[in-house]
């Protein structure tokens, strides 16, 4: 008899489910979170039947509520290395790279996820992963205490490696194999209370960034967030502090519009959570840790280069310090400030269509087929204006690095600021990964011809 097989898709979706169930019972917070998000998520499905019958149609609508992407922080190449591993087994590849070192997170970071929009409907969760660049401590004896205690941790069990070997010659596992693998792997990503280092240390380390003491004081890289998908995610914001849950100042990304453009994201503000010190296997201390949250996130139509150069050109000036705690701080004077600034952008679906700042697929309607269109050469624009043709949006799959900073810099607190004058090194991360990182954005390749050019003015 043949031994059944698991694919990288099946793991991956037992996975997500088995994260998120450790999750919710670890943050309680969070599943009040994913329960606000479902019911959220109603009132945009009462009141667009067709994007109801669309996510229908795709299969969509069961995973609404369900998770998208979690986020673990990791210390040295190594880790990076089995992570990368084990990632694989379960479909998921490195996609984009950022350097959130200008704007101030001392990381570089990518994101594991799907690659073919078929393993993406069948399960899109994905995990961002950021490095920390040591070499961004000033300090030369807490960097050298730093990288003593970075070189003693292994964050993968023994047999998880050995399985990720099993797998790789020929892509797959049995099923035993397989539900060994996710069990075992789940391990690394779940919350240990006690510090592996002293006291002393956790604070020394707290003193010259809280990513540090996040990073360097516990045994595993804990999932830090999860994020689930909502098609309204105003809506989550001002839920929030009704249901008694602490929101991040503002949500990140471009402002509320007609056309949803890329990806809006916002998260609760991170737990306040009990840890311990202990000598000899005896607790000596007691403290707390803020480092956990959970996430939300909008995602829409996937920006083209130009659309992507532009959007980047408006949102840069718009003073990200204001936003994240200073005295006269103000969500809607940001707000005001960034509709401002993005008033020159398209905000309808021909003229983003015809200014090509955004991608779109493209199928023939019943009456295109019906018409056949013979008799002479079409353009696609005639096409669409007679009704045989129609565009629907291609949605943006990936990250923002100032939108992924603002996420960070929102959990960490608001006393962090630092920007560092830091070259990235893609080229060093690819090196620890042992893999290329591939292009992310749309899953299109190929350049588009531009017939009005977007000005940022
Ligand atoms: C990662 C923050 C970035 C996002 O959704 O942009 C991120 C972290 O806090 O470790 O997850
Ligand atoms: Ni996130």
């Amino acid at each position: 008899m043949a031994v059944q097989r698991a694919t990288p898709d099946d793991m991956r979706d037992v996975f997500s489910c088995a994260i998120s169930d450790m999750y919710r019972a670890e943050v309680p917070q969070y599943g009040a979170l994913v329960h606000l998000g479902a019911d959220v998520n109603v009132e945009p499905l009462r009141a667009d039947p067709e994007m109801r019958g669309k996510l229908t149609k795709s299969g969509e609508i069961d995973r609404l509520s369900l998770e998208r992407h979690g986020a673990v922080r990791l210390r040295t190449s190594q880790e990076l290395f089995d992570i990368r591993r084990v990632l694989a087994v379960m479909g998921m590849h490195p996609v984009d790279y950022y350097d959130l070192s200008v704007a101030g997170v001392p990381v570089q970071s990518t994101a594991f996820r799907p690659i073919q929009q078929e393993a993406l409907r069948r399960n899109p969760f994905w995990v961002f992963t950021s490095l920390l660049r040591l070499e961004l401590i000033e300090d030369p004896a807490l960097h050298a205490e730093v990288a003593t205690v970075l070189a003693a941790r292994q964050i993968f069990k023994p047999r998880v490696l050995e399985l990720a070997g099993l797998f790789e010659p020929d892509g797959a596992l049995t099923q035993a194999q397989a539900e060994e693998f996710v069990r075992e792997a789940l391990e690394t990503f779940r919350w240990h209370s006690d510090a592996t280092v002293e006291l002393i240390t956790y604070e020394k380390l707290h003193g010259a960034h809280r990513l540090l003491a996040h990073i360097v004081s516990f045994k595993g890289p804990h999932i830090n967030h999860l994020t689930p998908r909502t098609l309204d995610i105003d809506a989550v914001q001002l839920g929030m502090p009704r249901r008694w849950i602490s929101s991040k100042a503002v949500i990140e990304g471009p402002q509320r519009r007609k056309c949803p453009f890329l990806l809006r994201q916002t998260s609760f503000n991170a737990l306040e959570e009990h840890i311990v010190f202990r000598l000899d296997g005896c607790e000596v201390a007691a403290g707390t840790h803020t480092a956990r949250f959970g996430e939300v996130e909008q995602r829409s139509i996937a920006a083209t280069a130009q659309g992507r150069w532009l959007y980047d050109e408006l949102l840069a000036p718009v003073p990200r310090e204001v936003q994240i705690g200073a005295v006269d701080w103000n969500p809607s004077t940001y707000e005001s400030e960034l509709s401002a600034r993005f008033r020159s952008f398209p905000d309808d679906w021909a003229e983003l269509h015809s200014r090509e700042p955004a991608f779109f697929h493209y199928s023939v309607t019943p009456a295109g087929r019906a018409s056949g269109c013979r008799g002479q050469p079409w353009t696609v624009d005639e096409l669409i204006a007679n009704a045989f043709l129609r565009f629907d949006p291609i949605v943006y799959e990936d990250f923002l690095p100032v939108s992924a900073a603002g996420i960070f810099q929102s959990n960490l607190g608001t006393d962090d600021q630092k920007n560092y004058a830091a070259q990235c090194s893609r080229a060093q991360f690819e090196a620890a990964l042992e893999d290329r990182i591939c292009a992310g954005g749309h899953g299109l390749t190929g350049a588009k011809l531009m017939h009005a050019p977007l000005q940022a003015d």
